[in-house]
């Protein structure tokens, strides 16, 4: 049987090729750097899916000149590249991969709110340093227990972190575009985004980026909230005026930010919130586990083989655990 011709944007892991590749002739960018907007255009020109990892734009522009395109899969929760306006027009199904990446992403939000509110990355410092064998001045941290999160979008992953600080004794409110029927399980309350952000002791946001939520932290929100506020993004860095949350960090408007998600990403090496004593950065590792990033990239190869009538629907596969030792 003849092989569909698909497009890869990187390289994905080995299991999900194995099976990508038993039905598919494949063209993989493989370089660090995103793939060039004119390759990517010319091989999409007779290419029958394409599989993303979240780093080109689908438009109409691309899908204008993809004339062949059954199906776009990619290996990611957040969709905020895909005009899925455009795709649906042009009856080209999109898959993403939700649910199989919630506790992992949770993990993470936490660990970069315990990681500041304990200044963990000062301590490693620190000790590297060794200014501790010359002084007791050890890096303070602050309590969590009895504190006030804020979670800003109470989705699936939202759910999860609100989870975590409930074990860990945080009371805990919410601002979700509508009240989840839920809160009450989860011991959360559903309070409007100006109380959040002025009750908060910690402040965390996971809100997928849209029109409505990009720059919907910027002066005014960090003005209302307390000094002594703890501000994580694990959502999306365009949720956030970048200057404004450097300004406010600098002038200790608030204590403290902790950021997978920047705006831009990558961070260039000069950028001002570099230079910030009070900052905490991760590389967008959210998901970035072996175990989950091997589900995703099996959910999307479901979602890329569906689309090309090889599978009869997307359904989880539990990955081998055939993953690049190190990668
Ligand atoms: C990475 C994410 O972008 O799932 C998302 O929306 O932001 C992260 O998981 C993605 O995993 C890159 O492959």
């Amino acid at each position: 049987m003849a092989k569909y011709k698909v497009v890869l944007t990187k390289e994905t892991w080995p299991a999900a090729m194995e099976r990508i590749e038993q039905h598919c002739e494949v063209k993989v960018w493989k370089e660090a750097e995103p793939i060039p907007r004119t390759l990517l255009l010319e091989w999409l020109k007779d290419a029958e899916g394409l599989f993303s990892t979240g780093d080109v734009k689908v438009d109409e522009d691309l899908l204008a000149n993809a004339h062949q395109l059954r199906v776009v899969a990619q290996s990611s929760v957040g969709y905020d590249n895909i005009d899925i306006d455009a795709c649906t027009r042009r009856g080209i199904p999109f898959g993403n991969t939700p649910g199989v990446l919630v506790e992992t992403t949770a993990d993470l939000a936490f660990a970069l709110l315990l990681g500041a509110a304990r200044r963990i990355h000062e301590c490693w410092d620190f000790v590297k340093s060794g200014k501790w064998e010359s002084t007791n001045n050890i890096p303070f941290g602050v309590d969590l227990y009895g504190k006030t999160l804020g979670i800003v979008g109470m989705g699936d992953i939202g759910c999860a972190v609100a989870r975590r600080a409930k074990a860990c004794g945080l009371n805990i409110i919410y601002y979700n575009r509508t009240r989840r029927m839920d809160d009450q399980l989860l011991e959360a309350r559903y309070v409007d985004f100006r109380d959040l952000l002025q009750e908060s002791d910690f402040i965390i946001t996971l809100v997928p980026l849209s029109n409505q939520s990009r720059g919907m932290f910027g002066a005014k929100e960090f003005a209302q909230m307390k000094p002594s506020a703890y501000f994580i993004n694990a959502a999306r860095g365009s949720i956030v005026n970048t200057e404004a949350l450097y300004e406010a960090l600098k002038s200790k408007q608030i204590a403290y930010a902790a950021l997978d998600v920047t705006d831009p990403e990558p961070l260039a090496g000069d950028n001002p919130l570099l230079s910030l004593p009070n900052i905490l950065i991760t590389p967008h590792i959210g998901s970035a586990t072996y175990e989950t990033r091997n589900r995703m990239a099996h959910l999307a190869a479901d979602n890329l083989l569906a689309g090309l009538g090889r599978q009869a629907l997307p359904t989880c596969v539990n990955p081998t655990v055939n993953y690049p030792q190190g990668a």
